[in-house]
């Protein structure tokens, strides 16, 4: 189970995280909820196709993204949280910068996103202190610019349950109440890495915690189906994500909220 916001979810049944990015440069939608008006519209919508979830970032971590200055991102982000918090769903803030991180928690964020799995150790101290649970994930070094460069892996799967038990164990030692773990696909790893991790996803969820993937619109979706635009790469991101809730992930981190609260229907209504 998970519990966020005063709220208790089983997992019997996925998760869905709708993804707001409030970024002029995200690989898929950057530029389209700079605009606070357009993001909270945005959320609103994806609230009723069917989010559990809201997760807001306001830094691209795509490969080779260039670093937001602290000041930027809060000047992004907190307005359009402050008002997305009324909406009622819990909501998740995606960040690797513990200032950018503190502000939101103070104004009443639910979950700690952070991609570089709690690299710094303030992170940690801040989710147990606001008693949240934080999302571990796994890239190789703590930077989008440098990760690609770190792609390589005896045994990608063994590394990054390594990495996830350790900064597990370190994160609950801490007092953090729970934490989601995450293999981070397409965070240092190439096509085989990624396929290796989705193919073999129940040994990381066998560590026992919920497992969030995140594989909507990425690049492997282009690769497997030859789709250039990463908008248009839903089809193939609705079946990777259906794999991977088959081997045992509870929460989806998509920007087509839609299609695949449609898909998990289906897919329900089958599994009973
Ligand atoms: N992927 C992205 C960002 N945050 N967080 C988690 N936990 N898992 C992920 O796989 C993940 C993430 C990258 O996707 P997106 O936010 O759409 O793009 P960008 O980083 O360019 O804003």
């Amino acid at each position: 189970m998970l519990r966020l916001d005063g709220k208790v979810f089983s997992l019997e049944r996925p998760l869905l995280m709708g993804i707001l990015n409030l970024t002029p440069d995200s690989f898929s939608d950057g530029g389209l909820y700079l605009d606070p008006e357009k993001a909270l519209e945005r959320a609103r919508e994806m609230v009723a196709e069917g989010a559990d979830i809201l997760d807001l970032g306001a830094e691209s971590t795509r490969p080779g993204a260039d670093p937001v200055p602290v000041e930027e991102e809060k000047r992004r982000l907190l307005p359009v949280l402050e008002a997305v918090l009324s909406l009622g769903v819990p909501v998740s803030v995606d960040t690797r910068k513990p200032e950018v991180a503190e502000e939101a928690l103070k104004m009443g964020a639910h979950l700690l996103n952070d991609v570089t799995g709690l690299w710094d150790e303030r992170m940690v101290a801040l989710a147990a202190r606001y008693g949240v649970p934080a999302v571990v994930m796994h890239m190789p070094v703590p930077d989008p610019k440098a990760m690609m460069a770190h792609a390589r892996y005896q045994d990608v799967v063994a590394e990054v349950k390594a990495f996830l038990k350790a900064q597990a164990e370190k994160a609950l030692g801490a007092g953090v109440p729970q934490v989601v773990l995450d293999p981070g696909f397409g965070f240092g790893k190439l096509l085989e890495h990624n396929l290796a991790l989705l193919r073999r996803l129940d040994e990381i969820v066998a560590l026992g915690h919920p497992v969030l993937v995140g594989l909507s619109r990425k690049r492997t979706i282009g690769e497997l189906t030859g789709v250039e635009d990463p908008a248009q790469r839903v089809h193939g991101s609705v079946a990777a994500h259906l794999f991977a809730v088959l081997k045992g992930a509870r929460i989806l981190r998509v920007h087509d909220v839609r299609a695949h609260r449609e898909a998990l229907r289906v897919w329900e209504a089958l599994w009973g």
